[in-house]
C-alpha cells in the first residue's frame, strides 16, 4: 500500500457525491480508477482517484454517458465540462451551488493531484475551467489563494517538494498575468502600479491584487517581485498612476522595508494612494501607518477602496 492510497470507499462516496454502488459499478465496468486492496480486500483510493471520480460525476451530470467518457484524459474531461459551460449551467450542478464550497474543494483537490504528478497542463486546464466556472472573486480568493496556501502547508509538511511548488507557481503566475493583462480597460480608467518591494519574492498576492483591480477596469501595470523603490516611483510617475499596490509576505523582519516604503512615499505625488497587503504586512504596520499608506489584506476591502478612489 502507498500513503497516497488512504481513503476508504465510504469517504470517497462522500467526497465525490457518488454512491458506493456507482463507484464499484464504474470500476468494474469501465475501469475508471484502480484502487489498491488491503489484505482484507478493502478498497483504498488516492486523492487523484477522488478528483477523477468527481470529474466523471460532473461530466455525466452534464449529459455525457459514462461509457463514452470513462477513459478520457483529465484534460478532455475538463474541456467537456468547462467549455460547454455546463459546470455553471447544468441544473444538476446549479442545484449544487449548495455546494459551491464542495465544488471549489474539488477543483483544489484536482489541482493538488495535478501538481503532485507534475502535470502542468492538467493544472492549467483545471484552473482554466475553474476560472470559467466561478466568479472572479471566488476564483481568486476561494480557490487560488487557498490552493497556494495548501501547497505551502504540504511543502512545509514534506508531502510536496520545492519542485512541485515551483511548477504550481509558474502555472498560476502565467494564468493570473494573462487575466490581468487581458482585462477590458477603458481609456478613462486610472492606473495602478503593482509590485513587491525589494527583498520580497512572493508575488502571487500581488498578482491577485492586480487581477482584482483589472477586473474593476483599472489599468494595471504589474511589475513583478523584488523591486527597488526608485523603479516603482519611476513607473508610477511615467504612468501618472493614481495608486500603488505592494505585497509583503516574507521576511517579516527586513530592516530595509521601512526605508523602501519611506522612499516610495517621498517619491510619489501626495495624492497617489499607497496600498500594502500580504500575509507579512502586519509586521510592518507602524511604518505603513507612518508613511500614510493603507494596509489591506482582504479583497472586498481593496475593491471598496479602489472604487472610492476611482470615484474621486
Ligand atoms: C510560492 C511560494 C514561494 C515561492 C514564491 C514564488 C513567486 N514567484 O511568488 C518561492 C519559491 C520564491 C518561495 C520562497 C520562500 N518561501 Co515561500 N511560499 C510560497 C507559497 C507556497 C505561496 C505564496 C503565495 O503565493 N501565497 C498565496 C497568497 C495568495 O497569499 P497572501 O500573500 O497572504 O495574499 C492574500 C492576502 O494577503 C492578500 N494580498 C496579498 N498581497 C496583497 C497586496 C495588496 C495590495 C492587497 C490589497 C492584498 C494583498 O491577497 C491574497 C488573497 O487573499 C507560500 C504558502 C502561503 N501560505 O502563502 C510559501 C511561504 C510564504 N513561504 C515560506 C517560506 C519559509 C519561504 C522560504 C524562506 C523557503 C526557503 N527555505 O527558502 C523562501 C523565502 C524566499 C525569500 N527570500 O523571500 C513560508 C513563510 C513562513 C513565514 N511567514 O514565516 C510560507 C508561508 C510557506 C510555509 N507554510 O511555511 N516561496
Amino acid at each position: 500500500m502507498t500513503d497516497q492510497h488512504k481513503h476508504g470507499i465510504k469517504t470517497v462516496a462522500i467526497q465525490t457525491g457518488l454512491t458506493q454502488f456507482t463507484i464499484r459499478a464504474w470500476e468494474n465496468r469501465y475501469d475508471v480508477v484502480t484502487p489498491l486492496r488491503t489484505a482484507t480486500n478493502r478498497r483504498l483510493y488516492s486523492d487523484a482517484d477522488i478528483s477523477r471520480l468527481t470529474l466523471l460525476r460532473l461530466a455525466t451530470e452534464a449529459g455525457h454517458s459514462i461509457g463514452c467518457i470513462a477513459n478520457l484524459p483529465t484534460e478532455e474531461l475538463l474541456e467537456r465540462i468547462g467549455t460547454e459551460g455546463t459546470i455553471a449551467q447544468s441544473p444538476a450542478i446549479a442545484k449544487e451551488v449548495v455546494s459551491q464550497e464542495t465544488s471549489v474543494r474539488f477543483y483544489i483537490a484536482s489541482c493538488i493531484a495535478a501538481v503532485k504528478q507534475f502535470e502542468a497542463q492538467a493544472l492549467e486546464s483545471t484552473l482554466f475551467a475553474a476560472s470559467a466556472a466561478f466568479s472572479q472573486p471566488v476564483f481568486l480568493e476561494k480557490l487560488i489563494a487557498p490552493l497556494m496556501q495548501e501547497i505551502g502547508e504540504q511543502w512545509k509538511a514534506g508531502t510536496l517538494r520545492i519542485a512541485h511548488e515551483h511548477l504550481a507557481t509558474a502555472v498560476v503566475r502565467t494564468l493570473l498575468g494573462n487575466i490581468c493583462q487581458g482585462a477590458d480597460v477603458s481609456a478613462s480608467m486610472p492606473n495602478l502600479v503593482v509590485a513587491t518591494p525589494r527583498g520580497q519574492l512572493h508575488e502571487i498576492g500581488a498578482l491577485i491584487a492586480g487581477t482584482t483591480a483589472a477586473s474593476q477596469g483599472w489599468k494595471v501595470t504589474y511589475l513583478g517581485p523584488n523591486l527597488p523603490a526608485e523603479e516603482i516611483i519611476g513607473c508610477a510617475a511615467q504612468n501618472e498612476a493614481k495608486a500603488i499596490g505592494l505585497s509583503i509576505v516574507y521576511p517579516i523582519d527586513d530592516p530595509h522595508i521601512a526605508n523602501e516604503l519611506r522612499k516610495i512615499r517621498r517619491g510619489i505625488q501626495e495624492d497617489v494612494a499607497l496600498f500594502v497587503g500580504g500575509a507579512g504586512s502586519i509586521a510592518y504596520d507602524s511604518i505603513i501607518n507612518a508613511t500614510g499608506a493603507v494596509r489591506i489584506n482582504d479583497m472586498p476591502t481593496f475593491r471598496t477602496e479602489l472604487e472610492a478612489l476611482r470615484a474621486q
